[in-house]
């Protein structure tokens, strides 16, 4: 029975007048029984016993009408004499093993972790399930020890699935500061995917306190968490079949040639909104880019108008090239917006790692949303994976945005992009002689373009622009949207590059725009196609 729980849409109840106000908390709780919860925990931290239990007993009574169980917070007594179906454990509660002596080996022991050793331990106690937090920072609890983010999140769950059989089967749910805005894109990115782990360690529900009991309709609030639970996120690919990488077989380059000239010819025939939140060097040349390549450009750093810009089926891209405290908040309420409406973002983390604020700006980033794809050098990219929680042991120093040398081989870079991705769930591209691209299964290396590309400014800045207009024209499979994209962009700098009245990167400039242009009206012809494509 206890094996069957569903611990997907977790209520915690909260009984101050913060967040409950004057409401019977058991109307509510009966409000969110029927909006959907599917496991109650009766949190209350400052009742005596007796209200305690009589509270709980009414808890218990509604719970079960709708079958769900009832959990109580730290009181082990009160689970008790209530018979409800058990408890939730603190760090600072009693422990697991005596609590289990008590309760016996039927009911649920749920316990609190936010590290490693503390789940280790509730796992060797014989917990049933973890509540790990905290996620993001609340005003509910007080006390919070430790913000662990999706990163740390994340860590335990790989820790979890690395473990004994208990370990990989306990069960899961994160808690703090879950609410509508965030709650699928926190799942969507709490899976653990660890290398020869075909299934990945996922977690198994979410635990909210204000988003039900703060809300002033719970039933409603309830029913739309589940909803979102249920659906797949706005931003997921709608398919994306496995095979893996440097396996080029003829009809593999084939497939990928036919899909680039069908990505391309959407483009054009949607000719998708491409919003830059971009830096000032590139304003205007990224503009220009967009409309070249056939999409549709606007350039509007102020966040509330991402709102309805995001509804318009396009694209956005996050450009902090020229990053502002201001810039940050609206990058962020952009993000937001896009990821509820489900247009794709491209994260160009130009600079990330070279200060310290473009590393906090980074990390603030990363927290804010879903990113479908991120672009970036080497160093932007590495930047980024310790944002997302990996450690890395080189003490390369950033140097300029541009700066060359790779330190690493091809099979590291696609180790880091690979990995990166897989842990995103998104696609990760590093720039650079050859780029290499991947969505966690799949991956590819294209060493098209030209060294003017390198000698321009903004090269890397509209190659972000130009795969927004792909992703959006190509929600299908973002992969191949950006493998598209990046050889429209690419081929046409090496035609440009090697016409005759091009001798340098002034003239390469107005070329390369030509060639953007003209690359994406052939293939829309059917005069063009895409086979010189360097492997
Ligand atoms: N425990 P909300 S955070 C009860 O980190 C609780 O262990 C936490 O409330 C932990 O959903 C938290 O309103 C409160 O952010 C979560
Ligand atoms: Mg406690």
């Amino acid at each position: 029975m206890k094996n069957q729980v569903d611990y997907s849409l977790y209520l915690v109840t909260d009984s101050t007048e913060a967040i409950l106000g004057s409401r019977d908390l058991v109307e509510v709780v009966e409000q969110a029984l029927l909006g959907g919860v599917t496991i109650v925990q009766y949190r209350d931290k400052s009742s005596d016993t007796g209200a305690l239990i009589s509270t709980a007993k009414r808890l218990h009574e509604k719970c079960k009408q709708h079958n769900i169980p009832l959990l109580i917070n730290d009181r082990v007594d009160v689970a008790l004499a209530v018979g409800c179906e058990g408890v939730h454990l603190g760090q600072d509660d009693m422990n697991i093993v005596e609590a289990r002596k008590i309760l016996g080996d039927d009911k649920i022991i749920g316990a609190t972790v936010s590290s490693l050793d503390e789940s280790r331990i509730a796992v060797e106690r014989g917990a049933d399930y973890l509540g790990i937090g905290t996620l993001y920072a609340t005003n509910t609890k007080k006390n919070i020890k430790d913000i662990i983010g999706v990163n740390g999140i994340r860590k335990i769950l790989r820790f979890l699935d690395a473990g004994d059989d208990a370990s990989q089967k306990i069960k899961t749910v994160c808690i703090g500061g879950v609410n509508a805005s965030n709650l699928q894109r926190v799942v969507h990115q709490l899976c653990a995917p660890r290398p020869n782990t075909p299934k990945p360690k996922t977690i198994d529900g979410v635990a909210v306190v204000s988003a039900i009991v703060g809300s002033p309709d719970p039933k409603t609030a309830s029913a739309n968490l589940q909803r979102l639970l249920a659906s797949p996120p706005p931003f997921k690919a709608t398919s994306s079949e496995p095979h893996f990488w440097f396996e080029k077989e003829e009809d593999e380059i084939k497939a990928l040639m036919t899909a680039s000239t069908k990505a391309t010819k959407r483009v054009h025939e949607k000719s998708p909104l491409s919003h830059n939140m971009t830096n000032l060097v590139v304003q205007n040349f990224a503009a220009n880019v967009a409309l070249a390549i056939g999409a549709s450009p606007i350039m509007a750093n102020y966040g509330d108008e991402a709102i309805d810009l995001s509804k318009l089926g396009g694209g956005l891209v996050v450009n902090m090239g020229t990053v502002t405290p201001d810039g940050l908040s609206n990058y962020a309420k952009a993000i937001t917006a896009y990821n509820a409406a489900g247009g794709p973002i491209v994260f160009d983390p130009v600079g990330a790692g070279a200060t310290a604020i473009r590393r906090e700006a980074t990390s603030f980033l990363m927290r804010s949303g879903y990113f479908d794809l991120i672009k970036g050098n080497e160093r932007e990219i590495l930047a980024v994976a310790r944002a997302s929680g990996f450690t890395l042991h080189d003490n390369s120093q950033q140097r300029g945005v541009d700066s060359g040398d790779s330190l690493f081989s091809l099979e590291q870079r696609a180790y880091i992009v690979s990995s990166l991705a897989a842990r995103e769930r998104n696609v990760v591209l590093m720039t650079g002689a050859t780029d290499v691209i991947s969505d966690g299964t799949r991956m590819y290396a294209i060493s098209n373009g030209h060294k003017y590309l390198g000698l321009i400014t903004g090269s890397g800045c509209t190659l972000g622009t130009t795969l927004s207009a792909y992703l959006a024209a190509n929600p299908e499979d973002k992969l191949h949207a950006a493998v598209a994209g990046i050889l429209h962009f690419e081929i046409a700098a090496q035609h440009a590059a090697t016409r005759d009245d091009v001798k340098g990167p002034g003239t390469f400039v107005p070329a390369f725009l030509d060639e953007l242009y003209s690359r994406g009206l052939e293939i829309v012809e059917d005069r063009g196609d895409w086979t010189a494509l360097q492997k």
